[in-house]
């Protein structure tokens, strides 16, 4: 377990070099992929989750950090796939229309990705019927939708509606966040799930896609 808490350690640290040194040298040593996923690289990356919800990180450690764990990321993810041991989901998220602010849905993706999972990014300024059209094309377990204008929030609604009209609602968990979402809000519009931060997001994530793999129908991840 040294190397992989040297692994975690070192994606705390940022320093993407050393991680994809030392995630050479724990596979040549036989560290199975897995173990350096999950012992090394995302119990790294939840420090570094931890610390920024406690506001002891700032957005550049975490970009800083990123860039780290996909460095090991990048060696892993092959063989891991091989061996189907990421857990299988894909989430297709964006800011909605209107509304340009991209940092913490870009955090959040960050978040995601680092867990193994594979995110679609919508970008921003995302109408409801492109939010629509992702689920149709992409089919994500999860379609994610980031406000933070208390103005912008109604897209979350319209969205939910459209998706409903086209008759796809039970295809998709809907999760929502950004600085004005409330739980109260998310249950108001009948999506599925809120969380407050990129560390919750990937939280709720994991519960929506083991729900969704358990042909899960009716109310949502978090209620
Ligand atoms: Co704007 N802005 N802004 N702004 N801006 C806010 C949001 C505001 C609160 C500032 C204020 O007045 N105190 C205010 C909104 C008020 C309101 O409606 N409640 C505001 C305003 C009014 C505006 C303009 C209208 C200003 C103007 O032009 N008059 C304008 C609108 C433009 C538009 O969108 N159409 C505007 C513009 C901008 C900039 C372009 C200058 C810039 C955005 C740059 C960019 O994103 N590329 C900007 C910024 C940076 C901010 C503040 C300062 C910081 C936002 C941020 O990035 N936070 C913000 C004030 C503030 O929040 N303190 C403000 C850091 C980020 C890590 O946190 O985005 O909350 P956050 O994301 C978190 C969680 O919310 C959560 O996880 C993230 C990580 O932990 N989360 C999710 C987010 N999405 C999620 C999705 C999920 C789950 C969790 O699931 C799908």
């Amino acid at each position: 377990m040294g190397d992989l808490k040297q692994i975690a350690a070192a994606v705390v640290e940022g320093q993407a070099a050393l991680v994809k040194m030392l995630v050479d040298e724990a596979l040549a040593d036989g560290t199975t992929p897995s173990d350096i996923l999950y012992h090394g690289l995302i119990v790294g990356m939840d420090i570094v989750s931890a610390r920024f919800s406690n506001e002891e990180f700032y957005v550049p450690d975490v970009l800083i950090s990123s860039r780290a764990v996909h460095a090991g990321m990048r060696v892993v993810r092959p063989l891991l796939l091989e061996n189907s041991a990421l857990i299988e989901g894909k989430i297709a998220i964006g800011t909605v229309a209107g509304d340009l602010h991209d940092i913490g849905k870009n955090l959040v993706i960050i978040f995601l990705r680092s867990r193994g999972y594979e995110v679609v990014d919508l970008g921003i300024d995302v109408h409801p019927e492109e939010f629509v059209e992702a689920v149709l094309l992409q089919k994500p377990q999860v379609l994610g939708m980031s406000a933070l204008l208390t103005t912008t929030m109604p897209i979350m609604a319209s969205t939910v509606k459209l998706l409903e009209q086209a008759n796809i609602r039970d295809q998709v968990r809907v999760i929502v966040g950004g600085g004005p979402v409330t739980h109260d809000y998310s249950m108001s519009i009948k999506a599925d799930g809120y969380a407050a931060d990129a560390r919750s997001a990937v939280d709720l994530v994991n519960k929506c896609i083991r729900e969704s793999k358990e042909e899960y129908h009716g109310s949502g991840c978090i209620r």
